[in-house]
């Protein structure tokens, strides 16, 4: 089903009219109620008059992460503290964490861009949706949560964590929706099978993931554990929470709510604007929202559109699934290597489970990067000649596709912590 079909499946004509005009009232907006854009806008010569269209977009400046530090904690709301009537805030490694504002509006509009991210997967309001994303700062638990009632399916807001008893609802409320991140879907696969539950018997039939990249090799390990289909959930704090962008049925690609945020392909290094179908970094702009709207947010994934007509019906831009971002990218030895690339070749080897961990360092002046795989039990043995073969396996496949020789250890069941949220995946130890 699509959830609104007005603001879904409208001519790109009618598109750009919605988002030019929209575009409009916030630059408008952002110019008289916040300091730092008025002041971003005056040393580029720009007034609110001189945006538009869409096509104004590139005039205008961006804002990066350092932004939202240096105006730490509420030095970018445009609205009085007494509009607001939410925080949200991202962890991030070091220092204080991204808060972020909503109105009532933005609430509402953020529960409208979850429940159409949730219809996109098939969700129905028939469904049970268990919502083992964090509940907290974190904006998945909370976002899921509210786009699923929206729709009016009965939600189970269990949170993250607690293995034994999300497998007990499973089984008990018969969830038909299940939603957290990629890497904890595949922990609680792996559960269900240790205690020995036939995932067929469950009434689980739709994952929702999202928050962190995930390979389709993981995809596909997921959907065949759990026995469902899976989706892709995109988004970020900085711009709404989960429901920016969502696959539909076709699974080609992720449908942005665009009369909301407007994206743009950006070139990371000339800041030019890339065309349709050149990967780049993905850029957002908000257009209707009131505490904290964001002009040219560099969310440093790396993605590209895709505005050709899809066979859902739906008429909303496409963003390429985002494998990584620009700062996930490990340069071992002058060569560029993402996570996601390990975790594609990886989970293409039958033996291989999908709990992985890369750990960079530096012998002398020499990068290295061991790769630890666990190994699936049946295959693990005592014949040294058979794990060798394993290692060599992989080993030649990685090193084929990366381009650098690795070093591959293979690690008993477990030795892997397991995630409940985003999956740490790398640890690097190069003191540069
Ligand atoms: O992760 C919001 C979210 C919650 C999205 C639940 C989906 C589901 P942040 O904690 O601010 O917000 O992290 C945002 O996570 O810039 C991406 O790098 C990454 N990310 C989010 N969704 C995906 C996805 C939430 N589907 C950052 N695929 C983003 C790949 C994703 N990366």
């Amino acid at each position: 089903m699509i959830w609104n079909e007005s603001m879904e499946c409208m001519s790109r004509d009618q598109m750009h009219d919605l988002q030019s005009r929209r575009l409009r009232n916030m630059v408008e907006r952002v110019y008289h109620n916040v300091e730092f854009y008025r002041k971003k806008m005056q040393a580029l010569g720009l007034e609110p008059g001189d945006i538009k269209t869409i096509e104004d977009l590139v005039k205008l400046p961006f804002t990066t992460k350092q932004d939202l530090r240096d105006n730490y904690p509420f030095g970018l709301f445009a609205v009085p503290k007494s509009e607001i009537v939410r925080f949200h805030a991202s962890s991030g490694t070091t220092g204080k964490p991204t808060v972020v504002a909503y109105s009532r509006k933005d609430i509402n509009i953020f529960a409208e861009v979850v429940t159409r991210a949730l219809c996109c997967s098939g969700v129905t309001r028939n469904d049970i949706v268990q919502v083992a994303f964090g509940y907290g700062l974190f904006t998945g638990g909370l976002g899921l949560h509210y786009g699923a009632e929206k729709l009016g399916a009965a939600v189970v807001p269990i949170s993250g964590g607690n293995t034994a008893k999300q497998i007990t609802l499973l089984q008990d409320f018969g969830s038909t929706v299940l939603v957290c991140t990629p890497s904890y879907a595949a922990y609680l696969a792996e559960s269900i099978a240790e205690a020995g539950i036939d995932p067929q018997e469950l009434p689980l039939r739709v994952g929702v993931f999202g928050a962190e990249p995930w390979s389709y090799e993981m995809k596909k390990k997921i959907e065949d554990g759990l026995k469902i289909k899976a989706y892709d959930i995109y988004g970020l704090s900085e711009i709404i929470g989960p429901g920016v962008s969502n696959n539909c049925d076709c699974q080609d690609g992720l449908h942005i709510a665009e009369d909301h945020f407007v994206p743009e392909i950006i070139d990371p290094i000339t800041l030019n604007q890339l065309d349709p179908g050149v990967t780049g970094e993905l850029v957002f702009t908000t257009i209707t929202k009131e505490a904290m709207p964001l002009l040219r947010y560099r969310t440093r994934d790396l993605s590209s559109l895709d505005y050709s007509p899809c066979e859902c019906g739906r008429t909303n831009v496409r963003m390429a699934k985002i494998f990584g971002r620009s700062d996930d990218m490990l340069i071992i030895r002058g060569v560029n290597v993402f996570p996601s690339q390990v975790e594609s070749v990886l989970l293409e080897i039958p033996e291989a489970k999908p709990h992985y961990m890369l750990i960079v360092d530096r012998k002398g002046t020499m990068d290295t990067l061991e790769i630890q795989v666990e190994i699936d039990e049946k295959f693990f043995s005592d014949e040294m000649s058979q794990l060798n073969n394993i290692r060599n396996k992989i080993k030649d496949k990685v090193e084929s596709v990366l381009g650098i020789s690795v070093i591959i250890s293979l690690v008993e069941h477990k030795t892997i912590k397991r995630s409940e949220g985003k999956a740490q995946r790398v640890i690097d130890r190069r003191k540069i």
